[in-house]
């Protein structure tokens, strides 16, 4: 019998059987990403790589959230930096693990900075972070993902509904904006040119916003790129309010406290860190959702549907200005 890519056929019992798949997640020692590495580990069907900038953390964090030690494996990935990124990207492939699904999920937010900080590139930390170091992750693995001989082949960039400015949480501001580019455009430097990607004066909650309205400008334009030719899925997501996880650390104290109760009693918009991974986890391997360019959400009994992203997260020519100018910054083009 002729075995399809990615399954074997047992010659005694003659049953299929999918091999194990491999899926990165970056920034998987907390939060969403830690609670979907669980949620795949304990399946028995995936093999974890927890792409992590502090080995340490990640180590406890498997450890201590019970996950079966043979289905993950930590390296290390600082996606404020591009070189650590490049030399994730050798170690990977030096590791012999096909690619078959990779999961940019890794994000910071600097609501109360004052002052904007910077990757080891001088990017803006928060769209260096949340966009640029996995716009370069994203292009270089592309190349694995193609290899991988697995039947579902998936790349999910982790968006927000607060990037949606169709929304009552996109709304409220500071709201976000990516204006003409003319900041990323410069390098978002903050010395020769502004912090933010509109060219504006600098906001950690805006460049967050920004940085997610990125990521699922990105998703869409792999999409339009590479669908058709790779057969590879292609999605983003908003997993729900994760109202507890580390994203808040650096807000205010009254904020952390008041956040998850707002969210669950007033926006009824909570989700639990465990039902978000369930989420995204489903975005990963459930049969059902290989449909390519999609933004998933879920309603209140946590089934997913197509959601509309806003005008500017779904803007075409944006995406392309986005990914032309990110290829340049990153040092693609
Ligand atoms: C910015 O402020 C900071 O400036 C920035 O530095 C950064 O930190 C950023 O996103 C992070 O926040 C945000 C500020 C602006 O919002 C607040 O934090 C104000 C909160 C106080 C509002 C009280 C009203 C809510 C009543 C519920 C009380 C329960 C517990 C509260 C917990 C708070 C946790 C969030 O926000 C504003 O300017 C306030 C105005 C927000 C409205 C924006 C919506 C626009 C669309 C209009 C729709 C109608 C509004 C309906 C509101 C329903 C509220 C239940
Ligand atoms: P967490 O802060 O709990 O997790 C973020 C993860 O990103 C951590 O593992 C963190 O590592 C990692 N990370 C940060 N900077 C880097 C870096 N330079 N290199 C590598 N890894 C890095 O936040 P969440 O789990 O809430 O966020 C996960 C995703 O979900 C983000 O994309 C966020 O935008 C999105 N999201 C979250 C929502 C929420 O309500 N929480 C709502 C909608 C979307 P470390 O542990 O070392 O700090
Ligand atoms: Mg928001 C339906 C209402 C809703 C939802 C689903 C969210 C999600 N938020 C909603 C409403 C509101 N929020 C309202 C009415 C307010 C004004 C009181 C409000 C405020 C607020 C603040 C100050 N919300 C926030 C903040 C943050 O600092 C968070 C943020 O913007 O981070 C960038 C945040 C969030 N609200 C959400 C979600 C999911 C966040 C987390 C950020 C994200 O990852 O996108």
């Amino acid at each position: 019998m002729v075995a399809s890519p990615g399954v074997t056929y047992s010659p005694v019992t003659g049953k299929k059987t999918l091999r194990k798949g491999c899926v990165v997640i970056t920034g998987a020692s907390s939060g969403l990403g830690l609670a979907t590495a669980k949620a795949l580990a304990e399946t028995g069907k995936w093999h974890v790589i927890m792409a992590c900038r502090d080995f340490l953390k990640a180590e406890r964090a498997a450890k201590s959230a019970g996950m079966p030690k043979e289905n993950y494996t930590i390296m290390h990935l600082d996606l404020a930096s591009l070189d650590s990124v490049r030399q994730f990207v050798d170690n990977f492939r030096r590791s012999g693990n096909p690619l078959d699904v990779l999961v940019c999920n890794a994000a910071v937010y600097q609501p109360t900075a004052k002052e904007p900080s910077f990757t080891a590139d001088g990017f803006e930390i928060s769209v260096g972070t949340n966009h640029l170091g996995h716009f370069l992750l994203s292009r270089l693995l592309l190349e694995d993902l193609k290899q991988s001989d697995y039947p579902s082949k998936r790349l999910i960039i982790v968006g927000s509904i607060t990037g949606n400015t169709n929304t009552l949480a996109g709304n409220v501001p500071p709201k976000a904006n990516l204006g003409d580019l003319r900041g990323l455009a410069r390098g978002l430097d903050g010395l020769n040119s502004s912090a933010m990607i509109d060219g504006g004066d600098f906001d950690g909650a805006k460049a967050y916003k920004d940085s997610k309205v990125c990521n699922m400008l990105t998703m869409q334009e792999f999409h339009r790129r590479y669908h058709e030719e790779t057969g590879i899925t292609f999605a983003s997501l908003y997993p729900g309010c994760i109202a507890t996880t580390g994203l808040f650390r650096e807000h205010i104290p009254l904020f952390r406290l008041l956040f998850p109760p707002f969210q669950k009693f007033i926006t009824k918009g909570f989700v639990s860190e465990t039902e978000s991974g369930k989420r995204l986890a489903q975005v990963v391997s459930d049969p059902s959702l290989t449909k390519s360019g999609v933004y998933w959400s879920w309603n209140k009994n946590s089934s997913s549907f197509e959601n509309q992203l806003s005008e500017e997260a779904s803007d075409v020519e944006k995406a392309r200005k986005v990914w032309e100018v990110s290829e340049k910054l990153v040092g693609l083009a």
